[in-house]
């Protein structure tokens, strides 16, 4: 017999089926038992009764599987195969999509038992453990439907960036995560043995994704692991996470590398918003906004003035702390009623050394970020793409040419000017559910403390 899945059951009534799922809640009501199945598309009410009605006739059976239901765990695996019934009115359950429905078994197999839970799955009324224990259990933390909600949008997220980059042209590239050199800069690297050598992992696929204009592929799209060795232990950091970037050929300036990301962030959070914006508001209380645009963007300097107007302590190096990025964040929403704000106009002394400089004042770069609701999600810039001024940029930055000589390579044989940004998936679905903390967006999440499960 074919499996059916519980969300599919209510097209099947009057017929026989087998579900497979989780014992999530056994209740006794008398004799019959009632069991709410979990499985990944949602709960199904199966009723478990002492005897069942003959095929042929009025009189009534014993249900073989009675003894067996009775020693039922929460957590167990079972198969049931029964009869789909209609649940007589008044006992319909409006709060699941098969509430109309439950099974009546008739056969019951157990696939997996399970042992008393280190943290309980579904528990009503009970705190949750801490974050460190649920991490410690996370397959058991993620069987919550809550949980596994993350992840679906994180599919269709996904996918839907690829689909548009797609459609507009893009060509989609892997490069490789190991490197003989650093990808960005010498810190925050994890070196690895690599033969008789060392090798580093990638801090982001940057350099390749510029390779890819010089090589004439125009417009690109990477999704990929990004490596850091950084030392933190905020709320918006890991070691490992993944990256989504792009760079685009023949640009004028960043503005149209910002325009590029604005249309893909709308077409893709119309996608979810239509998709589980139910769903998201009934989970976490998140209502999905589809952002205007052009989204607000302030330089930098429009924004430290800003800051320094309420009097938010302004370290005003060129770069914003978490506290300026929320200030920031709350000041354009009020003003602008936008969760999104670019700036723009970096210093140089916070850029990388392959950032272009602003014709009308060289110390400023033509880069941005994007913070949506007080986290940074994105970076991006247009790049140097002419040899001479890259060579001296790099020089100027104290780098060693020896170590960057493959990369500046690329710009010596005719290469476009470009530009691109790198997104962090897991910051813009910390936005998209309102999470504050990377670790439960993260499947399997890796800080300075932790490589396990
Ligand atoms: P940047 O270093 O800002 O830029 O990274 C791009 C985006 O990646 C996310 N991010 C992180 N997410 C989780 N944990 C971390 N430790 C972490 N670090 C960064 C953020 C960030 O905006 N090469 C440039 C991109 C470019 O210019 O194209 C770069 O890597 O969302």
């Amino acid at each position: 017999m074919q499996r059916i899945v519980n969300a599919k059951t209510v097209k099947y009534s009057g017929q026989r089926i087998m579900v497979c799922g989780w014992v999530q809640t056994i209740r006794a009501h008398g004799k019959i038992l009632f069991i709410d199945l979990r499985d990944q598309t949602g709960i199904l009410q199966a009723v478990i009764t002492p005897s069942i009605p003959n095929p042929e006739g009025i009189r009534k059976r014993k249900n073989s599987c009675y003894k067996l239901a009775q020693k039922l765990k929460p957590e167990w695996v079972v198969k049931f195969e029964g009869i789909i019934k209609q649940r007589p009115i008044g006992m319909q359950n409006p709060c699941i999509e098969t509430g109309g429905v439950e099974l009546a078994v008739e056969n019951l197999k157990v696939l997996s038992k399970a042992k008393i839970l280190p943290i309980p799955v579904f528990e009503i009324g009970k705190k949750e453990p801490t974050l460190e224990k649920r991490m410690n259990w996370r397959w058991l933390d993620l069987r919550k439907p809550e949980k596994q909600l993350i992840f679906r949008v994180w599919t269709v997220m996904e996918q839907t960036f690829g689909e548009y980059w797609i459609s507009h042209g893009y060509i989609q590239i892997h490069s490789p995560k190991l490197m003989s050199v650093p990808s960005e800069s010498g810190a925050e690297v994890f070196e690895v043995k690599y033969f008789d050598r060392k090798a580093y992992l990638s801090q982001s696929p940057q350099f390749y994704k510029q390779m890819a204009m010089a090589a004439g592929f125009e417009k690109v799209f990477e999704i990929g692991p990004v490596f850091r060795a950084e030392p933190s232990f905020t709320s918006r950091h890991a070691t490992e996470f993944a990256g989504y970037d792009v760079e685009i050929s023949f640009i004028e300036s960043h503005q149209d590398v910002i325009q590029a990301e604005e249309e893909a962030l709308v077409y893709v959070l119309t996608k979810i918003k239509q998709e589980f914006g139910k769903d998201i508001e009934k989970f976490y209380g998140r209502k999905i906004v589809i952002p205007k645009i052009p989204f607000p963007q302030l330089t930098m300097k429009e924004a430290k003035e800003i800051l320094s107007k309420l009097k938010v302590k302004n370290k005003n190096n060129g770069d914003l702390s978490p506290e300026e990025e929320k200030k920031l964040s709350e000041f354009v929403r009020k003003r602008e009623g936008h969760e999104f704000v670019f700036v723009t106009e970096y210093p140089i002394e916070v850029r990388p050394f392959y950032h272009m400089r602003l014709e009308t004042n060289p110390k400023l770069t033509k880069s941005f970020d994007l913070l949506w609701n007080d986290l940074e999600i994105t970076t991006g810039a247009q790049r140097e793409h002419r040899y001479e001024i890259l060579v001296r940029q790099a020089k100027e930055k104290g780098l060693k040419l020896e170590s960057i000589k493959y990369y500046l390579n690329f710009f010596k044989y005719g290469c476009p000017p470009h530009g691109g940004f790198g997104l962090g998936p897991e910051r813009m679905l910390m936005k998209i559910f309102n999470i504050r903390n990377i670790r439960e967006i993260t499947y399997l999440y890796r800080g300075v403390k932790r490589l396990r499960p």
